[in-house]
């Protein structure tokens, strides 16, 4: 590679991306190929955190890698794998573990959140996940990783785990730097706009799927939980309608002012519709991409194959350098 900056982002096939997957992180992936070298991959093993059906992960797995190039991401341009097809990130997450510290780990909110939600299971995968995302972008030394919000703790831990690194072995890994939207970074529920809007929420009206069809997207839009005023504006404690207001700006680039001027004297149900049929329509070169892609089985196979060989070959280099730094002997 040329000396370009470096991203790394992942995605977790937990489900259909949503919304909030979209605004938040992988709406910017594409461009960003134009001006960075790219890495992005489907995190199937941080998806296993959390249980899930091994069938059910296969088929999402496949198509989140299909939904990402309908999204933009062009495995010429990029390097795009998937994450347990490249072993260097379980390798590398073994020893940046043992340079983590439990109080750290036990401090993640993301940690806090699932441990409740699946207080049945409440695994060391699931406590130790984001050493294994530190993994993921310490192993190519990224200068940049595309998040939402939500994740900027996450990335901040990777950036501590690297510096303790680099001060007990001698300067080594990139600090990365989060790159977050300026608009966007948390898309909220629609059910409950104190709420993000996650993949896995229970309630299917809480989130738009990027693939969703025109009639379901208009009918989660007009359900979406306001307030009980009448005004179309952006203020505090209007969380549901600020929401609404956000992810109508991205989708037309028109600023707030320009928003409640254009539904001056009209009420909410205009608004929703108007979000909703927007949405929808910007969405739909998505969903025609993703039912071309994943038609196409051998296409698919032949991209991830591809990639996963280059990631490996990337990541090798860099975590054999770690391995002669941590003291394990040559294989010679
Ligand atoms: N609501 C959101 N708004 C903005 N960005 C978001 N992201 C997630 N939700 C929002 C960003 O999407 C990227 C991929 O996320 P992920 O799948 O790796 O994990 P997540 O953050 O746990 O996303 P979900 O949808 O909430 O998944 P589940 O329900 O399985 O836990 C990340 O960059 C994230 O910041």
């Amino acid at each position: 590679m040329d000396d370009k900056k470096l991203i790394f982002s992942g995605i977790q096939p937990t489900g259909t991306f949503t919304l909030g997957n979209y605004i938040g992180a992988v709406r910017n992936w594409g461009p960003l190929q134009e001006e960075y070298n790219c890495i992005y991959c489907v995190v199937d093993m941080h998806a296993i955190t959390v249980r899930q059906d091994p069938v059910k992960l296969r088929q999402n797995t496949m198509n989140s890698y299909a939904l990402l190039m309908a999204c933009g991401v062009d495995p010429e341009k990029s390097i795009l794998f998937i994450q347990s097809h490249v072993r260097t990130h379980a390798e590398l997450s073994w020893i940046l573990g043992c340079n983590t510290q439990f109080g750290e780990l036990s401090r993640m909110t993301q940690f806090k959140d699932k441990s409740q939600k699946h207080a049945d299971d409440i695994n060391s995968g699931l406590f130790t996940y984001p050493v294994l995302m530190a993994a993921d972008i310490l192993a190519y030394n990224a200068d940049l990783v595309p998040v939402g919000v939500d994740q900027k703790q996450h990335l901040e831990l990777a950036r501590n785990i690297a510096q303790r690194f680099n001060q007990r072995y001698g300067d080594f890994f990139t600090l990365p730097e989060p790159y977050i939207p300026e608009v966007g970074a948390k898309v909220m529920s629609l059910q409950d706009p104190t709420k993000k809007m996650s993949k896995s929420d229970e309630n299917p009206n809480a989130c738009i799927l990027i693939l969703d069809d025109k009639d379901t997207i208009i009918r989660k839009f007009k359900r979406a939980v306001t307030d009980s005023d009448s005004e179309i504006c952006y203020r505090e404690g209007k969380d549901g309608i600020n929401n609404l207001m956000t992810i109508y700006s991205i989708f037309t680039g028109k600023s707030f002012d320009e928003i409640t001027s254009e539904f001056d004297g009209k009420g909410y149900g205009d608004f929703k519709l108007a979000v909703g049929e927007t949405v929808a329509d910007a969405l739909e070169p998505i969903r025609t991409g993703f039912a071309q892609y994943s038609k196409d089985k051998a296409f698919l196979k032949k991209c991830y194959t591809e990639g996963a060989e280059k990631a490996l070959r990337y990541s090798h280099r860099i975590v054999s350098k770690v391995y002669r730094k941590v003291g394990f002997v040559d294989m010679g």
